[in-house]
């Protein structure tokens, strides 16, 4: 682990300033009748669950390109997450992918335990063939024509389900690839009714405590159609399953230009909004590093639920999901938790009372630059003041680069070479 002697260094060169920008800070927010210290604590309650695939350099379908110490199974990739959480405090749980993170609970729930880490919500896929494996999905999984290869992937969910009760998860996320790359291929509404169906013996096996979350994606793999494409057939799913079951929102899963704030506002509304995957894109499902090309677009998201965050029964399960090709991933994760905090922070100094005010007259122009005033503050004194006291890094990436981590792993663990494609 990181000892705490070298972040505890590394803030002491930097507490003077710190200070003084949060002292700065903090009269002009009082000028607006804001008060940091609240801010300050709402930034040290906030967490962002890591991806346990976002730890090892990712990839696409043309080359992988590893670094030096890449995680060579789960328990290095918790060491990974533990230092993540250690440096930012922001980020308390792991979201597992099964079976990319397969071991046995007793030792992951130890190794959690031991560096003081949580699970988030678990990933089934069946969006792969695992070498050994009776049925193929290459003409999908929970939807697939064949009931033997729907059985096969609903037994895969109920075990993702197992092995997260015995490590005290609550939530399972599914993302299916099926669909078809032709048209005709398939039949849209049957493939839908089978996904359904296979859903539903999914949910039939949930703990009383857990929930289920769909999350939904343009297109890729399937080019042509996919079966849960839309927030509208996840809505439809949610709502089919019944109250444990709610829908996620993976922010690159959309068409351009699409209103991801409103979708955000309306499944809320529904009573459906489960949780996020965080990640940031320019053309499609890029999984760039949260707050990197759209940062407005993350605020506008969190303006929404910072607006909607009293709504009776809201319990987000915010994670991230990311792929890191050309960055240390831990210092991608870093940074993108973060951001995501930052945008949390932003979206809270919003002056809710003036925008009501100006939506009730119609001021179109005021109300936007209400939401710009919160947008353009610099909030960066409360996010390193929440992590200064949180006993985190003032400067995480600093801390980091400082501590030699990377160095020192790449000692123990084996190297990897960076042959052939794929996205873990
Ligand atoms: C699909 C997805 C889904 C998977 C992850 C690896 O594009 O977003 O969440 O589980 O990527
Ligand atoms: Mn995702
Ligand atoms: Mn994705």
């Amino acid at each position: 682990m990181i000892g705490k002697s070298i972040i505890e260094a590394e803030n002491a060169a930097r507490e003077a300033d710190l200070a003084a920008d949060y002292d700065a800070l903090g009269a002009r927010l009082a000028r607006r009748g804001m008060d940091i210290e609240a801010l300050t604590a709402r930034a040290m309650a906030f967490g962002v669950a890591v991806p346990s695939w976002g730890t090892g350099t990712g990839g696409t379908r043309f080359a992988r390109f590893p670094g030096p110490g890449e995680p060579a199974g789960i328990m290095d990739k918790l060491d990974d997450c533990a230092v993540i959480h250690a440096l930012t405090a922001a980020t308390p749980r792991v979201s597992l992918h099964i079976p990319w993170d397969k071991a046995d609970p007793a030792l992951l729930g130890e190794k959690a335990e031991e560096v003081g880490l949580g699970f988030d919500a678990m990933n089934s896929n069946t969006f792969q063939d695992q070498p050994g494996q009776a049925r193929s999905y290459k003409f999908g999984s929970l939807s697939h024509a064949d009931a033997a290869t729907r059985q096969q992937a609903i037994e895969h969910n109920l075990e993702c389900i197992e092995i997260g009760r015995a490590i005290g998860s609550k939530a399972l996320t599914v993302w299916i690839g099926d669909g078809s790359n032709f048209p005709g291929q398939t039949s849209l509404s049957r493939q839908f009714d089978r996904y359904l169906e296979s859903m539903k013996a999914i949910y039939a096996g949930l703990p009383q405590d857990w929930r289920i979350f769909s999350e939904h994606k343009i297109y890729e793999p399937a080019f042509y159609s996919t079966v849960v494409q839309d927030w509208g057939t996840s809505l439809m799913t949610a709502q089919e399953l019944g109250p444990k079951a709610q829908c996620l929102v993976d922010l690159g899963h959309h068409a351009p230009n699409v209103n991801i704030e409103m979708i955000v506002a309306r499944l809320i509304r529904a009573g459906k909004l489960g949780g996020f995957h965080f990640n940031d894109s320019k053309y499609g499902d890029d999984d760039l590093d949260s707050g990197t090309i759209e940062p407005f677009r993350l605020f506008l998201v969190f303006n929404e639920l910072v607006e909607l965050e009293d709504t009776p029964g809201l319990d987000l399960a915010h994670m991230i999901d990311q792929s890191h090709n050309v960055t240390d991933p831990i210092e991608s994760l870093i940074v993108s938790a973060c951001e995501i905090q930052r945008a949390f922070v932003q979206a809270s100094l919003v002056d809710r009372a003036a925008l009501d005010g100006f939506r009730g007259d119609n001021d179109a122009l005021m109300a936007a630059a209400t939401l710009r005033a919160a947008f353009r503050t610099d909030v960066e004194p409360v996010l390193q003041m929440a992590r200064l006291r949180a006993g985190a890094a003032i400067d995480p990436v600093a801390a980091y680069r400082a501590s030699g981590w990377r160095a020192q792993v790449a000692e123990s663990r084996p190297r990897v070479t960076g042959a052939g494609g794929g996205i873990v």
